[in-house]
């Protein structure tokens, strides 16, 4: 079975979900990761990428609280913070002046349940017209369902005013697993995988480019896993509109899903897996966040092609006990690149190239 699915792979056929299944079973990790690297070489070539950009998270006051999530508060409770739009723009400013410059901001926020969408429409326009050369990469399929529903516009009419605004792009979160038993689980009040989907088609029929994430090892299986990769598959041969996959290792600490840590082969097992299996889809990002910088440096050597970014300031990974650091530098980043023997490129968000290191 496995020579049939190696032989489909270098002839570059098309996997079925039983043959993605069969990949994640194999415990021939370097097998797996040889494959996944050859495949990333014929679409990347050595290239591995980074940008130089800042996580934002305006408010972590959310009306869901989903059980993998450390970082949701209530409002008024201990923890809970809210930036106002001055804020934003000025930790924007801060970065700018200790890095020099940035490429992308990325901003995602808890629901907030008293925000309007008018507030998020002026922080975006704000940050447009302070920051005209900054690529705003904002909110994901989750919070444009909550727009919606509070403002009583379409989901079309939701994102074409924030693509007025200045948002470029969406982030890929709010994913998780799609398969609805194993969403009442982990997060029962979220939007369902269909609602993800039809959000995110929406964007792509618009215009907006997405990415996409899959959040793993919880409570899930390797059939939810591919089952969710297939449709991400589906939807790309249909729009075209995701630009890269991170698939998301779960961190436990301070959650309500107590289990390990996804071990470093899962890790790379499933970098490798989504690689394979995502045929249509470019880039596979290694979040150096929640993977940590040695296992994402290895992750370029399994299919990776893309390191997110300098990030700066992460919230959400290290509420619940992610080991990395909050934020890295442009010579880190790409000394972590060139150890693996790939080039480091700095790339803007539509993964043009900015810089070869
Ligand atoms: O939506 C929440 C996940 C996501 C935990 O689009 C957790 O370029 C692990 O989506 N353990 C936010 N994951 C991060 C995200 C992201 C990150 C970097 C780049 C991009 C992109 C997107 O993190 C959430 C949720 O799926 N998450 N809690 C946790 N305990």
């Amino acid at each position: 079975m496995f020579e049939e699915i190696r032989r489909k792979i270098i002839e570059g056929q098309r996997l079925t979900k039983e043959e993605g299944i069969t990949l994640f079973n194999t415990e021939d990790i370097h097998i797996l990761g040889q494959l996944a690297n050859e495949v990333s070489k014929k679409i990347n070539s050595d290239r591995a990428y980074f940008i130089v950009n800042r996580h934002i998270n305006p408010t972590n006051i959310c009306i869901n609280r989903c059980k993998f999530c450390a970082f949701s508060r209530s409002k008024g409770q201990e923890g809970a913070y809210e930036l106002t739009i001055d804020d934003v723009i000025s930790e924007l400013r801060q970065t700018q002046e200790k890095i020099g410059y940035l490429t992308e901001v990325h901003i995602v926020s808890g629901l907030h349940p008293e925000w309007s969408f008018q507030f998020y429409l002026d922080m975006i326009s704000k940050i447009k017209n302070e920051f005209p050369l900054i690529t705003i990469k904002a909110f994901t399929a989750v919070e444009i369902d909550y727009f919606s529903r509070k403002s009583g516009l379409t989901i079309d009419e939701t994102l074409t005013k924030l693509k007025e605004a200045g948002v470029s792009i969406m982030a890929g979160g709010g994913a998780e697993i799609f398969n609805s038993s194993v969403r009442n689980k982990i997060c029962p009040e979220k939007i369902s995988g269909e609602r993800w989907l039809e959000i995110i088609k929406t964007a792509h029929k618009l215009g907006i480019k997405t990415n996409a994430t899959m959040l793993y090892g919880h409570v899930e299986t390797y059939k939810d896993r591919i089952e969710h990769l297939s449709k991400l598959r589906e939807l790309q041969d249909e729009t075209q509109g995701f630009l890269a996959f991170i698939p998301l290792s779960y961190q436990p600490h301070n959650t309500h899903i107590k289990v390990p840590y996804p071990n470093a082969l899962d890790d790379l097992k499933t970098i490798a897996v989504s690689r394979l299996f995502l045929d249509n889809i470019p880039h596979i990002k290694a979040y150096w966040i929640m993977l940590g910088e040695k296992l994402a440096q290895l992750a370029l050597l399994f299919g990776a092609d893309c390191l997110e970014g300098t990030v700066i300031e992460e919230k959400i990974a290290h509420s619940a006990g992610a080991l990395s650091k909050k934020g890295i530098s442009i010579n880190e980043l790409a000394h972590l690149i060139r150890e693996t023997g790939k080039i480091p490129v700095e790339r803007d968000s539509f993964y043009n190239v900015i810089r070869i290191w």
